[in-house]
């Protein structure tokens, strides 16, 4: 069953079109921003908010950076594995993710010549359900599921998922 984070904090109804940025400094490949895009749709088809892709990161509601180790908010990444991206509660918007993962973003992750491949767009939907207020479920087939194993793709939002996001917005 899904559960929410402690005090149900959720984006304030007037605030139902978000935008969204990458940091400059990670200079991200096309692909990988359609992964991104890809993500944030499955939330919006299920919910009355939208996402907007934006160039000014200091402007933009969810902030999106990947960066490896140590990286000033107390949460450090830890290399291949283990840790692979965080998201803060709303309305924080931080959506870090760990620069060291093997990310797949294109191709077929479960076919992936590498061990420790990980399916960026299986993490992005699971984190941006934390950015939208969900914590985790206890329903295997649900996104927001507590463990995902590499090279695995999980992106299609469970019944579980839309009702918990549901009860939010
Ligand atoms: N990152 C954890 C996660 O997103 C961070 C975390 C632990 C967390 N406890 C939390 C975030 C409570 C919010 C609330 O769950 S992770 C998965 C999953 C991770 C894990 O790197 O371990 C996915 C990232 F759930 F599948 F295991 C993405 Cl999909
Ligand atoms: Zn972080
Ligand atoms: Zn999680």
């Amino acid at each position: 069953h899904y559960t929410f984070f402690p005090g149900t904090p959720r984006w304030p109804d007037g605030k139902s079109d978000l935008t969204y940025a990458f940091l400059p400094a990670n200079q991200l490949p096309d692909d990988a921003k359609a992964v991104f895009s890809r993500a944030f749709q499955r939330w919006a088809a299920v919910t009355p908010l939208t996402f907007t892709a934006t160039d000014s990161y200091t402007a933009a509601d969810i902030k999106i950076g990947f960066f490896s180790g140590d990286h000033g908010d107390g949460e450090p990444f830890d290399g291949v594995l283990g840790t692979l991206a965080h998201a803060f509660s709303p309305p924080s918007g931080r959506f870090h993710l760990d620069g060291d993962e093997n990310w797949v973003a294109t191709g077929d992750v479960t076919t992936s010549s590498l061990s420790s491949a990980v399916d960026l767009e299986s993490v992005a939907v699971h984190e941006i359900g934390h950015l939208l207020g969900l914590g985790h479920s206890s329903v295997e087939e649900s996104i927001m599921y507590p463990t995902i194993t590499s090279r695995t793709k999980k992106v299609d939002l469970a019944t579980d998922d839309v009702q918990g996001i549901q009860v939010l917005y």
